[in-house]
Parts: structure tokens; sequence; C-alpha cells
């Protein structure tokens, strides 16, 4: 129980500062854990002056709505959950009360629960997801803070955890920030919320906490690996599974918990084509965890992406997590997931941006089973507090925590650690720690970033940037025809890029109101659009080298920055298909492009 302490301390620690430089200590795999769901209706108070928070004097009270408490005459208690208004979650307030849709700034969630406590177990409470800082209470008890609205975090509560009726209260506060990681200004709407499922996980007292089994980088005959487990341990051993490989693997931990491990074996490879997974159990005296896993590599080799040791080019398209089929709203569970990812497969696509900020876990899931290759990215967009160092933390505590979730997924081959950030020294120094960062964390990645375009010389395009050089694809957003000049300026110019990196153009594409018809020189008709799309293809096909695009996006997204009414009305409208489902012309443009791609591939193999 002395480990159990040690590592509630190091999460709390971790939660608290952004400072802090330890891995938090982060379940994997929850799906195939003793789950009960805490996702339901939860109360909720609107408190934009965090008086539950602050007294008076904007000193933190101890007397916050954190307590929960219950009118009790003549007690002087100036809120009450009971009578309070219900928020779903997990869902983003915004497009749940009209009231919300602006709203910016605290809000508290309250659910209460009871559990059956069992002795010889242990308790977490795990959010997959709150945007964008979350303060969390059980029983009127601070458990912790969290910082940054897409990554998943945890806390144990095996001591606090009470039998019979329990309070969970969730100070949630989705101001934005200068020093925030996205800051003030970005392209998309600010959900706030508790957007992911809320989940208390029940464990034994030592159980496998994280793990890593992918195939060796060197030798595509091996398997390799570590498992982490957690408690109070010493030696123990854990049996790797998998029943299909014939391979029953006996693991022996150190005194930490952990084993690292490789094994020869030599499973059927992961592709777009086949995305074959294998089941397997981590099992140990107390458990058997179970995940499905894909083996694979990605490298690349001059200017191409190498997958399984063939080239590969990737027919993708940028998503944003945005619901489909209703009025906007953050994209969430796997119906959602097979929407937007069924249509980018309809388009033809074998990979997606993840754009700007991790996805939820289906998204990442279901595409491994669908044969869809990611791009994922943490939200340093635009203008970052560059010198900030708590800025940089905060950027590499969510690329931690994404791949933690995600190192087993198969279908990642990019993490990405910026979009379109302007050229600095110190923005260059923050980026470059940040990939050194990724790269530590997980090498059996791309790393990538979406860089942008200049024109150095009329017609003459490059992308002048030092960051380049340090990433191994070289990605970059370019506008030609929307908001560089017109659609026929495509045809005029000519790309000078590298030639021994793998060109990945990561947005290009324009507006369009589904169901607006006009010229195709009619800005916002679907004509301007599927004729920009024709003319972008063109001149992309003339790019050598180019391994990859996703162009922006599979469907319109709100943003507040988009208010033409009767166009926009609050949504970015470049999406190849609606909010609601309707494919605009230029979707067909895509597919056929990437239908003759792959066509072309097929020939060529
Ligand atoms: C960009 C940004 C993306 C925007 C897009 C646009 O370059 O990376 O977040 O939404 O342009 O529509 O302007």
């Amino acid at each position: 129980m002395k480990k159990a302490i040690v590592s509630i301390f190091s999460v709390f620690c971790f939660c608290v500062s952004v400072n802090a430089t330890a891995l938090p200590d982060l379940i994997i795999n929850i799906g195939a854990r003793s789950c009960t769901s805490l996702d339901g209706m939860w109360k909720y108070i609107v408190d934009p002056l965090e008086t539950g928070y602050y007294d008076y004097r904007l000193e933190p009270t101890k007397d916050g709505f954190f307590l929960d408490k219950k009118q009790n005459n003549p007690d002087l208690i100036e809120y009450d959950f009971d009578t309070s208004g219900s928020l779903y979650v997990p869902r983003d307030w915004n497009t749940q009360k009209p009231e919300l849709y602006y709203y910016e700034g605290c809000i508290w969630y309250r659910t209460r629960f009871d559990h059956k406590k069992k002795d010889d177990k242990r308790y977490f409470l795990h959010f997959e997801a709150v945007n964008y800082e979350a303060i969390v209470y059980l029983n009127g008890k601070m458990l912790g803070k969290h910082i940054g609205g897409y990554t998943p975090f945890n806390f144990e509560i095996t001591e606090d955890l009470r039998v019979g009726d329990n309070s969970l209260v969730v100070k949630v506060d989705n101001k934005r920030r200068k020093e925030g990681v996205p800051t003030n200004n970005f392209d998309w709407w600010n959900y706030g919320g508790i957007t992911r499922s809320v989940t208390l996980i029940e464990t034994p007292q030592v159980f496998v906490r994280d793990y890593s089994l992918r195939l060796s980088k060197k030798d595509r005959n091996m398997i390799e690996g570590w498992v982490q487990l957690d408690g109070n341990v010493g030696p123990q051993e854990v049996i790797l599974e998998i029943p299909e490989l014939k391979k029953k693997i006996r693991l022996q931990t150190d005194s930490t918990g952990k084993c690292t491990f490789s094994e020869k074996a030599r499973p059927e490879l992961w592709s777009p084509e086949t995305p074959k997974l294998y089941k397997v159990n981590w099992v140990t005296a107390y458990e058997s965890l179970s995940d499905e896993i894909g083996f694979r590599t990605i490298t690349t080799e001059g200017n191409r992406i190498i997958l399984n040791g063939k080239p590969i080019f990737c027919r993708g398209v940028s998503i944003h997590e945005e619901a489909p089929f209703r009025n906007g709203g953050r994209a969430y569970g796997k119906d959602d997931a097979r929407t937007l990812l069924g249509w980018a497969k309809e388009m033809g696509c074998n990979f997606a941006r993840l754009a700007h900020y991790p996805h939820n876990e289906f998204m990442v899931k279901e595409a491994e089973r669908m044969g869809i290759m990611l791009w994922s990215e943490v939200p340093v967009y635009w203008t970052i507090d560059w010198t900030n160092p708590d800025v940089l933390q905060n950027a590499k505590n969510q690329m931690r925590e994404i791949i933690t979730r995600d190192k087993n997924r198969c279908n990642i081959i990019i993490w990405s650690v910026a979009n379109e950030t302007p050229l600095s020294d110190a923005r260059l120094e923050f980026l470059k720690s940040l990939v050194a960062f990724t790269r530590q964390l997980d090498d059996s990645r791309l790393i990538s970033a979406a860089m942008e375009k200049k024109e150095f010389a009329p017609g003459v395009m490059t992308v002048h940037d030092p960051l380049g050089e340090y990433l191994d694809v070289f990605s970059f957003n370019q506008y030609i025809g929307w908001y560089d000049g017109l659609p026929e300026k495509c045809d005029r110019v000519r790309w000078e890029l590298p030639k021994n990196k793998p060109v990945l153009i990561s947005e290009f594409g324009g507006g369009a109101l589904y169901g607006k018809h006009g010229d195709k020189t009619e800005r916002w008709t679907e004509e301007f659009q599927e004729d920009m799309y024709k003319a972008s293809i063109r001149m992309l096909e003339k790019i050598e080298g180019l391994s990859a695009t996703t162009p922006w996006i599979l469907m319109d997204f709100r943003s507040p920055k988009r208010p033409l009414v009767g166009i926009q009305d609050d949504y970015n409208r470049k999406g190849l298909i609606s909010n609601y489902g309707k494919k605009k012309k230029a979707f067909y443009i895509m597919r056929d492009w990437y239908k003759k791609i792959e066509k072309e591939e097929l020939n060529n193999k």
C-alpha cells in the first residue's frame, strides 16, 4: 500500500503543477478493466466569478461549492446542486443549453454515486478529457488539478471512496488564456465541459497499469515491449499471451514492477488493406487484461513514407472532433467515429489527420480497425507563448498523456508537434525541445508539424522553416486559390521543396455552403470549391516527392471566427461534407483522385 500512496502522491503533484516532470501514473486500456461508468446527467452551477472557489478577497475559500452542502436552515448556503439544472456527461455544455452557447468560464459539475467498496481492491477515477482545466473533489476533498482539454488523467481514490453515497464535484474552466495550449486564438469552438467519459475503475491491489507491445524497429522477426505493474509489487510474474501466434511469454518484473522484453515472432503485419489485429492478454496472479494489437513498421526513405518496408502514398483528410448530424458539438463515441471515418473511407482515404488536438480513443481505435493510418497532434497552434517554460511543460504533458494512451495503436504513424506557428528563435527552441521529448518517449513513429509556405519569388513556392530539419515528414499548409489568389493561381506556381524528406500537404481547400450553386467564379458556391479542388490537384500532381495530403477538412465545423450570416453562421465551411452529412461536389473530386492513386499503386505492386 505504501507504493499506492507514493503513486497517488505523484499523480497529485503532477496534476497541481504544470512544472512537474514525472510521468503521470496513467492507467491505459480502460475499456478492458472492471469499470463503473459515471456518465449520465450531472448537476451543474454556472459560476462566472468563481464564487464557489474564491472568497470576497479572491483567496481560495475553504467553504466552496466542492463541499456540496445541502440546504440546512438556518445556515446560509447560497448554492444547491440538487435544485440546479443538469448537463449530460460526456458532452460539451455549449450545445446542450442555448444560454451556454458562447460561455467560456467556470462551471461546477456534480454527480453522486453509491459504490460497494471491496477491501481487497483499489479504486481510481478516470477522466478521458475535460476542457480545459479541471479541479476534482471527492467528498469535499481535492484530488488534484489537470490542465489540457483533450487528454486523459486519473486519481487513486481507494482511501477516499466511501461505502454508500459519494459526492464527486469537478470545477471545469474553459477560459482561454495567453499561457494556454492552445492559447487565446484558434479557429474552432472552445467547447467546454466534461467532454469525454468519467469512469470508476476497480483494480486488484497489484495491477497492470501500462504496457507497450510492438514490432521491433530493428528486426521484423521480433516483437518487443514492456509492462508496468502498479502496487506494492516486488518481483512478479506476468505472462503475455498471444494465442494466434501461439505465444505464452513468461516475464519477470523487477522490484519496481517493470519488465522489458523482446521475443522472436513473425506476426502478419497491419496495413490499410489488411488491418490485422491480434488479441493479447496480460496475465498476472491477480488479473487478466486483454487488448488487440497490430504490428507494423513505419519509416522514411528519401522522400517516401515506408510502411512495412514498402512506399505508401497517404491519401488523407483532416478531421475535427465535431459531431456529425447534430447541430455542432464535440463528437463522442463509436457511432460518431464510425460516421466520420466511414466518410473518409468512402473518399478513398487510408490516412487521416486528427486536427488540432488529441481526439477521443474511439476515433483512434475505430480507425485502427478500419485500416486508417493517423496523424495525431497536440494543440500547439498559432501564437503560443514561446518563452514561458510552463507553456512548454504543458505542451509536453499533453504529448506525454496522448502517447501514454495511444502508444499501442499501430495506426498512429505521425505525432505532430505544432500547427502554423510563426517563425522566431524562441519558437524554434520550444519546438525543438518538444520534438526531442516526443522522440524520447516514442521512437517508433514519425514526427512532423504543419508549417507554412512562402512565395519567395513570384510564382515560386517554398517552405522556409528551420524546424523542417528536425522533422521526419516535411508538412505544410497552403491555401493557394482561397486565401492566396484564385484557383487559377494553382496552375501558375512552381514548388521548391526538400528532396530528402517526404512532403505532406497538411491543409488545402476552401469554403462552400452545401446546396449553394452558381458559377465556378462565385465564392462560397459548391462549384467554386469544386474548381479549386480540381486546380489544387493539378498542382499537387506536379509536386515531386509528394507523399501525403490531408485536405482541409472532412466536415464543416463550428468556429466563432466565422460569423458571415447566411453562409457561415458560425461554421467553418471548408468541409467536403456539411455538418448534416451532405456531400459537396468537391468531395467527389477528391474521391476520384484518391481512387486513381490507389489504382496506380495497386498496378505498380
Ligand atoms: C488553417 C488552420 C486551420 C483553419 C484553416 C482555415 O491554416 O490550420 O485551423 O481552420 O486554416 O480554415 O482557415
